[in-house]
C-alpha cells in the first residue's frame, strides 16, 4: 500500500476516501470545478450591519415573537427556544407495530447570544471576547447535560445556512436519545479503541500535524480540512489530549482554542472576502455517568460555499449514493491557509 497520496494518481483522478469517524466513504472527483454553472447564486450578505438594531429580537431590552424582553445583557445571554422542537414535559411513551417504531423525546432547545452587539460576530471578537463564547458552550453544557445525555451546541450562520438572524447567536439543543451522528462516532471511535486501546481523533490529529491539511496546531489542537471532507471548506477542531467533554477544557485549553478559532474564521471570512456562512457545532461524549475514553470532543465546521456566490448542494448522488466533493481536501486546505496566512499579516501590519 503507497504511503505516499501525492505519488499516486489519486490526487488527480475521481476516487474515494473513507471517513474514519463515520466510517462512511466518499467520492472526490478532483478538477470538476471548471464546469459551467448556471445555476441559482447566493445572495451576497448584508453589508453595514448596525451595532444595535431596534427591530432585532435578539438585541439587549428589544421584545421577541412570544411578547418577552430581553435584558439589557452587557455579555452573553441565553433563553429558552420560544419555538423549541424539543420540550421538557412530552410525555413518555412508546410504539412499536411490525416495522413501525416510535419513542417520545424529552429535551430542551435554548437560545445562546454571544454578545449585546448586534453586528460583532465571532470571526470579528478578539481572543478573549471569544473565550466568552468558549466558557459559555461549556457551562450551558455542564448545566444541561446534568438532566439531558445528548447536549448539541451548534451555530447557524448566515441565511445560507438558514441562521434567521445576523445577530451573533448559537443554538443549543439537549435531548434524551442519541442521535444519529452521536450514534455513528459513539461506534467508530469504541471499536477503534477496542481494537487498539487508542483514542480514534487523538491518533488523527497525530497524522495530521504539520501535514498538508494542517491548517494550525499547537500543543493544545488542532485545526485541520479532515481527509474525508465532504463539504467544499469542512473543517474539524480537535484537541490534542484526551477530553471527552466540553466543561472538561481547562483554563489554557479555552484560550488557545479561542484564538484557533478566531483565527479559522477570520480566515472564512477572508476567502471570499465576505461573512462566509457555515454550519457548526461540538460533539461531545453523552452527558450519562457512564466512562467514555475512547469518546474525544471535537467542533465540526460545515460551511456551503465553494465559490463566493455558488453553493454546493448535497443532492442527487449525494441524497442517494453517498457525499460527492469537488475539490481535493488538499487544495482546500492550501486556499484556506493562504487566506489564514494573509488575514493575520494585515492584523499584524495594522498592530504594527
Ligand atoms: P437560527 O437563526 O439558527 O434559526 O436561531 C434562532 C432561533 O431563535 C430560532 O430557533 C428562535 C427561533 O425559534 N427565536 C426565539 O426563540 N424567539 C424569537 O423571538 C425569535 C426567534
Ligand atoms: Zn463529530
Amino acid at each position: 500500500m503507497n504511503k505516499d497520496l501525492s505519488a499516486t494518481a489519486l490526487l488527480s483522478r475521481p476516487h474515494r476516501r473513507y471517513n474514519a469517524l463515520t466510517g462512511e466513504w466518499l467520492l472526490v472527483s478532483a478538477e470538476r470545478t471548471s464546469r459551467p454553472w448556471r445555476g441559482s447564486a447566493e445572495a451576497p450578505p448584508l453589508a453595514d450591519v448596525p451595532a444595535y438594531d431596534p427591530s432585532c429580537y435578539l438585541c439587549p431590552g428589544n421584545t421577541r415573537a412570544n411578547g418577552e424582553q430581553n435584558p439589557r445583557y452587557e455579555s452573553t445571554f441565553v433563553f429558552t427556544n420560544d419555538f423549541a422542537a424539543l420540550q421538557p414535559d412530552s410525555p413518555v411513551a412508546s410504539f412499536e407495530d411490525g416495522l413501525l417504531r416510535a419513542s417520545s423525546e424529552q429535551g430542551t432547545c435554548k437560545v445562546i447570544c454571544f454578545s449585546p452587539r448586534h453586528d460583532l460576530t465571532l470571526s470579528l471578537m478578539s481572543a478573549a471576547q471569544a473565550r466568552t463564547v468558549v466558557d459559555l458552550w461549556s457551562a450551558q453544557s455542564e448545566t444541561l447535560g446534568k438532566s439531558f445525555p445528548w447536549v448539541q451546541v451548534f451555530e447557524n450562520r448566515g441565511s445560507a445556512m438558514g441562521a434567521s438572524n445576523p445577530h451573533p447567536h448559537g443554538q443549543i439543543w439537549a435531548g434524551s436519545a442519541i442521535p444519529r451522528e452521536g450514534e455513528k462516532e459513539e461506534a467508530t471511535q469504541r471499536s477503534y479503541f477496542e481494537a487498539t486501546g487508542r483514542s480514534l481523533l487523538l491518533d488523527y490529529a497525530e497524522q495530521e500535524v504539520g501535514g498538508p491539511r494542517d491548517l494550525g496546531s499547537d500543543d493544545d489542537w488542532l485545526v485541520v480540512v479532515p481527509f474525508w471532507a465532504a463539504w467544499p471548506f469542512e473543517t474539524l477542531v480537535i484537541p490534542r489530549r484526551p477530553v471527552s467533554r466540553l466543561p472538561e477544557l481547562g483554563d489554557r485549553q479555552r484560550d488557545l482554542l479561542s484564538g484557533r478559532l478566531v483565527e479559522l474564521l477570520r480566515g472564512y471570512d477572508g476567502l471570499f472576502d465576505a461573512p462566509f456562512p457555515y454550519s457548526m457545532g461540538w460533539h461531545q461524549a453523552p452527558f450519562d455517568g457512564v466512562e467514555r475514553p475512547h469518546w474525544q470532543l471535537h467542533a465540526h465546521f460545515y460551511p456551503p460555499l465553494l465559490h463566493a456566490t455558488v453553493r454546493k448542494f448535497m443532492v442527487g448522488y449525494e441524497l442517494l449514493s453517498e457525499s460527492q466533493r469537488d475539490i481535493t481536501a488538499e487544495v482546500a486546505a492550501d486556499r484556506l491557509r493562504s487566506a489564514i496566512d494573509s488575514v493575520s499579516s494585515k492584523l499584524d501590519q495594522s498592530a504594527g
